[in-house]
């Protein structure tokens, strides 16, 4: 498949062409752990299965194909991606800055794992070049962005940011979990490395935790293969299959989360149960215009603030139909959660505390008048 393909065809294709002995067009789920050698060190390119697996090798292919970069890897969850390149990049003494909406538990191995360790941080706005600049030390070895970031859907330019951390000789890393390679390509604004919780719409189904790193940079690469290989952080290969299978529909996935989010924040904005509306194809939004720029179409997360505060937004979340109950995002059902109390529940009493009227919606695939009437019943609800 050449590197000029469309989108949608890569990710149909790239690693996976059809079986070479028996033409089946379904990337096999190989689960050996064992490969034959032919003489010692003479082997097919697999010795054994946590340094590398076929099922494996057509989903890095795949989506490192996708986010423009000539490497990938896949880990057994986002975490243990993000653990991957935190450690291979930070040495004790070393400063890493983290933007200060970052997800909970990117904050928690930042602030709680690698600070242990001897790394110190720095929880920025990253909205803010005089914040960054001010944060930058000579030891700032990693500025870690998020865009749009979880839960407040913050934008960040990336290409600005990428050239004062090189400016700076750090490594730019951007979690492209929300905005998915399908909306914006971070290698390509600048970034040196892209991680993906692929538990979220890269698999997009709610049935497989894994996580991913892509990088162009080969020493990079190599340092993140060693960790992968060492450390053992390995998808099975059934959830390598399950998020290459995922991955073959994210372009119309996207299109519709995309478009059911745009319904659902026009419906929110202006409701008098709500405050504030966040999602960045909103005009109003902070972000909106470099989003407009960086992204091609504005994502499927909308947040928003319950204008009676914490306990109505707690009461809230509990009484849609369509809408889940539940912690995660990215997949085809449509979720609703109280980040204070469930997904960032471990920044609380940080300065990644989030504020408590906060509501997070994962916009699904459901019809879209569907959802509009389940959030509209359960804001118009007097107590
Ligand atoms: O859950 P895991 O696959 O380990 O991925 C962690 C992770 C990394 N980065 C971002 C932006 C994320 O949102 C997550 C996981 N987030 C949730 C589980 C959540 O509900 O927000």
């Amino acid at each position: 498949m050449s590197d000029g393909a469309g989108f949608e065809t890569r990710a149909i294709h790239v690693g996976q062409e059809p079986d070479p002995v028996t033409g089946a067009v379904v990337t096999p789920i190989s689960l050996a752990t064992t490969f034959r050698q032919d003489e010692v060190g003479k082997h097919g390119g697999y010795e054994y299965a946590r340094t590398g697996n076929p099922t494996r090798r057509s989903l890095e292919e795949c989506v490192a194909s996708l986010e423009g970069a000539s490497r990938g890897l896949a880990f057994a969850s986002g975490m243990a991606a993000e653990d991957a390149v935190l450690r291979a990049v930070l040495a004790p003494g070393d400063h890493v800055v983290i933007p200060d909406d970052a997800y909970g538990g990117t904050f928690r191995l930042v602030a709680r794992v690698l600070a242990a360790t001897g790394v110190e941080w720095s929880a920025v706005d990253l909205t803010d070049p005089v914040a960054l600049g001010a944060a930058l030390r000579p030891t700032t070895k990693l500025v870690w962005v998020e865009t749009p970031t979880n839960p407040m859907l913050t934008v960040v330019d990336i290409a600005a940011i990428a050239a004062t951390a090189h400016g700076h000789g750090a490594h730019l890393v951007v979690d492209n979990t929300f905005a998915t390679p399908y909306l914006q390509t971070p290698l390509a604004l600048g970034a040196d490395v892209v991680v993906h919780s692929s538990t979220k719409y890269l698999g997009g189904h709610s049935d497989v935790v894994g996580g991913f790193v892509a990088t162009n940079d080969d020493g990079l690469a190599d340092s993140f293969a060693f960790l992968q290989n060492a450390v053992g952080a390995v998808p099975s290969p059934f959830d390598c299959y399950l998020v290459l299978r995922g991955v073959k529909t994210l372009g119309v996935r996207m299109d519709r989360h995309c478009s059911n989010a745009r319904a659902i924040a026009g419906m929110l904005d202006g409701h008098p149960a709500v405050e504030r509306v966040l999602w960045p194809g909103l005009p109003g939004h902070s972000g909106h215009d470099v989003a407009a720029r960086q992204m091609r179409d504005f994502g499927g997360m909308v947040s928003f603030l319950a204008a009676d505060g914490e306990e109505a937004a707690v009461a809230l979340v509990a009484r849609t139909n369509v809408f889940t109950l539940a912690e995660s995002l990215g997949a085809v059902e449509s979720l609703i959660e109280h980040p204070a109390r469930m997904t960032h529940a471990s920044a609380a009493d940080s300065p990644l505390a989030v504020d408590p009227a906060l509501v997070r919606l994962s916009v699904g695939l459901e019809s879209v008048d569907d959802l509009v009437a389940d959030l509209r019943t359960a804001l118009d609800r007097v107590d």
